[in-house]
């Protein structure tokens, strides 16, 4: 039988989408029918196979297509049940439009007819219940591309079409649903047209014009101590080899704002440190900045730029489409790829000689420059010695257990900066965070993440480790990734950042009143505290899917604790929790 929904499903495995996320419902039972009628073609032909994951949240089915691209650079696909799926996709929605993550999402709508008229009809109380008046407005505004699908006569042309729009630089999710009559349609198969995956590809991002680079070039000439910002240019994992050639061209400091990716190894000699707000001396002391693939590369509320300085701004998304307020004071701003311009500006570098750009006795200054001023901004970061457990040491000893070929998904909020020093990730792509700012992505994006490694081993990892705030844990639904990641054998290792609550949140109210009513107040009364009888997020993840789990105080032996939990993960191939009791705020 060939229906709209089985030809929606031939079309995505044509394109190249290997999982699909799923939670089901009323809306899918040619969705249904077309799984099981694949099962028997594929015993027949054997041909590469779409692999259905049922995710028992629908927030956890996007976190998990998030990581799954975030690991391999290949989308997935999320099928949802009409108004009611698309709304539990919840913040993950967020995360994937700030993030820019190329993600298809199919969402059947509510029957129009219900007289029996066609086959799909109303014929359950619920379809008059989930007849939404506008229900791709709950998502349209976070889409890059939102289509319905009228007829299954060219449900493939809207299909691709969406997903050219996703694979479209500055790349994003897309949203595709149609009315139950329509996913029931049957199609006769010779009145399809065939059409070719290679005629439905991306559109790419260009290279700088001679004019820019000719620009860019001159004004680093005249550049006395030039630095380069970025977040989220190691998207492409040939950036850190790249922007650390140019930084050792040129002693160019890079320093990574708000970062989401590994932009530059961490124990490269140029690497200028890491941060997420607040003074940044880099961007105080530089005359020239190059602000590539970042969107927050510093708050001008506490950080002065020199008046001299010249900025330049290279993005995959350099207007910010998505923002209402952003403006940084840019004498250039290019829609490019990163990578390219990277490499032209170094050889035009290589073409013109270094000492054209910078004399010796310059590099030398900029070289000590940067060392002071790093030295400078290790001294304001502030501190993470808690009362009783020492959190960098904590995070030393993981790193050095950590194999070689590992990833660490980092949603550890108030000790975010913490983490990227204590990991000092040198691998491209061995470290990633939601890029967003709703949270709940890490337990699903492990998953997924996992998964891509299992589909193809150029993307396989020896360990994925989550590092995790209490409150984040929670937002990520345990009871259904923790199920999943029993039933389809992707055991990651968790580690909670337990401070019994929400530390942030009181961060932000001290931001803005730094002496107000709640500053001396405690986190029982300010609400933002799990005590006193806080979860056992341990217990939690046991429960869902036989996670083994320890709790961490300061009594603990580090080394056998993440010992044992590494060899839980990779031999017995069972998720593990270690629940860090850090002193409460
Ligand atoms: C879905 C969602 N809800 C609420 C918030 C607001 N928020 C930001 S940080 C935070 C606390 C997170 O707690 P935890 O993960 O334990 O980290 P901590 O702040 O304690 O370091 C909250 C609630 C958010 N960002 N996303
Ligand atoms: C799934 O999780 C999200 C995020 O926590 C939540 O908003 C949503 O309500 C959950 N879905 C259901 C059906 O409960
Ligand atoms: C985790 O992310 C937070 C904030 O995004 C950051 O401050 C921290 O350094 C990160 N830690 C690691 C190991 O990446
Ligand atoms: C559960 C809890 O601690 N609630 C507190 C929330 O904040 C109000 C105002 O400070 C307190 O009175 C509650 O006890």
């Amino acid at each position: 039988m060939t229906t709209t929904s089985s030809v929606l499903l031939d079309t995505l495995e044509k394109i190249g989408i290997t999982h699909i996320f799923v939670n089901l419902g009323s809306d899918h039972p040619a969705l249904l029918e077309a799984f099981i009628a694949r099962e028997g073609k594929r015993r027949y032909d054997g041909e590469e196979e779409l692999k259905f994951i049922t995710a028992p949240n629908e927030s956890v089915a996007l976190n998990c297509a998030q990581g799954f691209y975030q690991a391999s650079g290949k989308p997935a696909a999320v099928i949802v049940h009409v108004d009611c799926g698309t709304q539990a996709l919840a913040g993950a929605v967020h995360n994937v439009a700030a993030a820019r993550i190329p993600v298809f999402i199919y969402a059947g709508a509510s029957p129009f007819s219900q007289e029996g008229e066609m086959k799909g009809s109303r014929n359950e109380f619920i379809h008059w219940l989930q007849d939404a008046v506008d229900q791709p407005a709950i998502i349209r505004q976070y889409m890059k591309h939102v289509a319905e699908i009228r007829t299954g006569k060219n449900v493939q042309q809207v299909v691709l079409r969406s997903l050219q729009f996703a694979k479209s630089q500055p790349e994003g999710p897309v949203y595709c649903w149609s009315a139950r009559e329509i996913s029931e349609e049957d199609l006769n198969p010779s009145d399809l047209p065939e059409l070719r995956r290679e005629h439905w590809s991306g559109s790419q991002l260009g290279a700088l014009s001679e004019t820019n680079l000719h620009y860019i070039c001159q004004t680093l000439r005249r550049a006395q101590f030039p630095i380069i910002v970025t977040s989220y240019a190691g998207r492409n994992r040939a950036i850190p080899d790249l922007l650390g050639k140019l930084a050792n061209q040129l002693s160019i400091a890079v320093f990574s704002s708000c970062p989401s990716h590994v932009n530059i190894a961490f124990n490269h000699p140029m690497h200028a440190g890491v941060s997420y707000t607040g003074k940044n001396c880099y961007v105080e002391a530089a005359d020239w900045i190059l602000v590539l693939d970042c969107d927050v590369p510093w708050m001008t509320r506490f950080t002065k730029l020199r008046r001299d300085a010249t900025v330049i701004h290279i993005d995959m998304d350099v207007l910010k489409e998505r923002m209402n307020m952003f403006y940084i004071p840019a004498e250039l701003r290019v829609q490019a790829d990163s990578a390219t311009a990277v490499q032209q500006i170094q050889r035009e570098i290589t073409r013109c000689g270094i000492a054209s750009f910078a004399s010796s006795e310059l590099l030398v200054e900029r070289l000590a420059r940067h060392l002071q001023l790093r030295a400078e901004m290790r001294l304001r970061a502030p501190s993470i010695r808690s009362k009783g457990i020492d959190l960098a040491i904590f995070l030393q000893t993981l790193r050095r257990h950590l194999p070689e070929n590992n990833l660490v998904l980092n949603e550890s909020i108030s000790n975010y900066p913490a983490v990227w020093d204590g990991i000092a990730p040198t691998r491209p792509g061995s470290l990633l965070t939601s890029g967003g700012s709703s949270l709940g992505w890490g337990l699903g994006a492990a998953i997924g993440a996992i998964l891509a490694g299992q589909a193809d081993k150029r993307h396989a990892k020896d360990l994925v480790t989550l590092i995790v705030g209490d409150g984040s844990f929670i937002f990520g639904v345990p009871s259904a990734a923790f199920w999943m990641a029993r039933r389809y054998g992707t055991p990651f290792l968790t580690i909670v950042l337990n401070n019994g609550g929400y530390k942030s949140p009181r961060l932000s109210m001290l931001g803005v009143y730094p002496d107000g009513l709640g500053s001396s107040s405690t986190a029982e009364s300010l609400n933002i505290s799990f005590g006193p009888q806080p979860p056992d997020y341990g217990l939690l993840a046991e429960a869902a899917g036989g996670a083994w789990h320890t709790k961490v105080t300061e009594s603990s032996c580090f080394e056998t604790v993440i010992r044992d939990a590494i060899s839980v993960v990779q031999r017995d191939r069972r998720c593990a929790v270690i629940d860090v009791q850090l002193e409460k705020f």
